[in-house]
């Protein structure tokens, strides 16, 4: 028997961009979640927040298995960030188009996790495109450019399960590619 290799994977992003939700919409094993009351209402009107992680599993074909992380979205927990990062193969990057900044947001978080966008093991997904109009995928892309990077960027919903695997697909091919 032939056991299959392991893929960890970080999902991270803005608050309420839909990290929870994409987890909860793939895994193919009950998620782990540590939700906690939203107390910032400012920030972002939803009832519950992630205050330390979530945790879910997809199955490949082949018997390959795909861990994912997903951080906390809020700041003031961005210690988690790096713990969870840890040994990460790459990361799935989800920003809110109608946060007030989301471009501001990207960069925010490609600084943040910085060694994995250099190595072109990152994918980003804007979600919330059907809330708001908000910047162009161009602008987007922008972003990126102008800070020397070329990675595959997304419009999703983070609640359809579809649109979070072909994410997945493309970290990992984005990272054979660049091995
Ligand atoms: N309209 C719309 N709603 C979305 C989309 N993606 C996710 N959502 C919703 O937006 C909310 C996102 O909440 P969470 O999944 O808790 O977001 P999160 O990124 O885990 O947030 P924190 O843990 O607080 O950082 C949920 O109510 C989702 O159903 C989208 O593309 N469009
Ligand atoms: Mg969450």
């Amino acid at each position: 028997m032939t056991i299959g290799q392991e893929y960890k994977i970080i999902v991270t992003g803005t608050m309420g961009a839909g990290k929870t939700t994409a987890i909860g919409a793939i895994s193919d094993v009950t998620v782990v979640s540590t939700e906690a009351a939203n107390s910032d209402q400012a920030a972002y009107a939803k009832a519950s927040t992630t205050v330390a992680l979530d945790y879910g599993e997809i199955k490949l074909e082949g018997g390959d298995r795909v861990r994912l992380y997903g951080t906390p979205g809020q700041q003031r927990f961005s210690f988690m960030w790096g713990i969870l990062a840890k040994g990460a193969l790459g990361l799935i990057l989800l920003i809110d188009n109608s946060s007030p900044t989301p471009l501001e947001d990207l960069g925010r978080f490609l600084t943040a996790f910085d060694e994995l966008a250099q190595n072109g093991a990152v994918v980003v997904g804007i979600t919330h495109r059907d809330v708001t109009a908000g910047p162009t995928m161009g602008q987007y892309q922008e972003v990126l450019s102008s800070r020397g990077l070329s990675l595959p960027v997304f419009s999703i919903d983070g609640r359809e399960r579809e649109h979070i695997l072909l994410m997945v697909d493309a970290l990992l091919s984005s990272i054979e590619a660049f091995e």
